[in-house]
């Protein structure tokens, strides 16, 4: 066998192996997945077809929730029809409705006969995906407001737990419109963001997903924010701009994980596999979004050596870190912090004292690298700082050599040996020839 193939087989099976843990997690969980009309008009339904089939083939229970807003504007135009908009909602009179009705009625179509391709020689070969819809959304009309009357606009007031559940139980994938009935008859058109929260509240799920323009939510720099909790995404709502469909879809993750659904996601329509890479690998693709960070940043204890030595012994081998010894780090535990995700250390750091020049070092910094990039080595760094600073210490100090970068992008700045304190000059390694960075605090 060729060695590059062999290679390929090798990571294929580490990734297959890796992945053994999100198998077992979302087998028999309910994730809702929400995804405007934009996927249907850019030819990107096939994609999601398969990825969902992958789901539906490892037993999730899958409930899908379809957009329409290109197909209704699409419908409105044939027919000559006016659309208008207010607070971020369409205005939909008699007219409008049944441009919405026609829309509503070509996209389920088209996504029901999506999922039944079954061609050989494709992902989808034997998939077998039996689709159900129905009327589970009763809806309420928008009303008047500000003046302004919304008429068969609507908002959802009850789902039918049961009847999707029933669905979901005989192995069928549940294909939602935005759309709900009113026990007089009536049709509402709701919004996709307003079906999918509150399906995934009802069916107390364990994901919702959104299928977004953009890769996810973006700090003030415009990188990517892979995880974040409601409270700070509320706070990033109030302070940066963020893509326009972003906007919509963030509160509703918000509300999602604030009313019991364990974990919403945001996560590029236009990546090909993006629901794959999002759910069946550590560090994901989009944003989550979580009701409380599962990372805890806490003293560490004994317990934890065993994860610490995993985490920082690589690093010692690259010369990256200085090596320690098992019994160093046990001796000094009180001395290091651990973040812990689930119980898993994922980063660390100690504080050296240097009380009678009040100083400290900060020493044996990692964060694991599946979790890089995510603010950890920020938050952990912080800590720290203010450890130091409780303690009265005026500065802190670093020794890095593959490092300095990060850290001077971060407020320290070059120092010489001789700054240091007596006993850790006494102890500098002249060979290693690590450079010093400090921070006033
Ligand atoms: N240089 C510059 N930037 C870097 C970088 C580097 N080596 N590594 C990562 N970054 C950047 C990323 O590109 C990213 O940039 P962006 O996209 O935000 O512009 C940013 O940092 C990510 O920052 P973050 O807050 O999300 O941080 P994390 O990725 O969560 O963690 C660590 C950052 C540096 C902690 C992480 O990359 C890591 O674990 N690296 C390997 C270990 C390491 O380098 N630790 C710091 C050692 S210096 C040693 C000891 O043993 O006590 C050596 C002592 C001696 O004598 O030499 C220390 C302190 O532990 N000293």
């Amino acid at each position: 066998m060729p060695r590059n193939d062999s290679r390929k087989l090798e990571a294929f099976v580490k990734w297959f192996r890796s992945a053994t843990p999100f198998i077992h997690e979302f087998g028999e969980r309910t994730i809702v997945i929400a995804f405007g009309g934009e996927v249907l008009t850019d030819g990107e339904m096939m994609q999601l077809a398969h990825d969902i089939n992958v789901l539906v083939s490892l037993e999730v229970r899958v409930v899908l929730v379809h957009g329409t807003r290109p197909q209704v504007e699409d419908q409105l135009r044939q027919h000559g029809v006016a659309g208008r908009y207010a607070e971020g909602r369409r205005v939909t009179d008699l007219d409008a409705l049944k441009c919405v009705k026609e829309a509503n009625g070509i996209v389920r179509m088209e996504i029901e006969a999506t999922l039944s391709t079954e061609l050989a020689n494709s992902p989808m070969a034997g998939a077998d995906i039996r689709v159900s819809s129905g009327n589970f959304i009763t809806a309420k009309p928008y009303g008047v407001r500000n003046g302004i009357d919304f008429m068969h606009t609507g908002e959802v007031r009850k789902v039918d737990v049961e009847g999707i559940n029933r669905r979901l139980d005989d192995h069928e994938v549940v294909l939602l419109s935005p759309i709900g009935f009113s026990p007089t008859g009536d049709i509402f058109n709701c919004t996709l963001e307003d079906v999918a929260t509150s399906v995934a509240i009802a069916l107390k799920a364990e994901k919702l997903i959104f299928l977004t323009e953009t890769m996810g939510a973006t700090d003030s720099r415009n990188k990517l924010i892979s995880e974040i909790t409601a409270a700070e995404a509320q706070k990033l709502l109030g302070e940066s701009t963020q893509a326009e469909d972003i906007n919509y879809y963030l509160p509703a993750a918000m509300r999602a994980v604030r009313e019991g659904v364990k974990r919403a996601h945001l996560i590029s329509r236009h990546v090909d596999g993006a629901l794959l890479i999002e759910l069946f690998t550590h560090h994901g693709i989009g944003t989550m979004v979580v009701l409380e960070s599962p990372d805890k940043l806490r003293e560490a204890t004994p317990a934890d050596v065993d994860g610490i030595m995993a985490l920082i012994d690589p690093l010692a081998e690259r010369g990256i870190l200085v090596a320690r010894s098992r019994e160093s780090v046990e001796k000094e535990i009180d001395r290091f912090v651990v973040l812990a995700h689930e119980e898993e250390v994922i980063g660390c750091a100690a504080m050296n004292p240097y009380p009678g020049e009040k100083i400290a070092e900060l020493a044996c910094l990692a964060v694991n690298p599946f979790y890089r990039d995510g603010g950890r080595g920020e938050r952990i760094l912080s800590h720290i700082e203010k450890r130091a600073k409780d303690r009265n210490f005026k500065s802190l100090f670093v020794l890095s050599t593959q490092t300095t970068q990060w850290f001077v992008e971060r407020g320290f700045v070059e120092a010489d040996v001789r700054s240091l304190p007596a006993e850790r000059q006494a102890r500098y390694n002249h060979e290693r020839k690590s450079r010093v960075y400090t921070k006033q605090l």
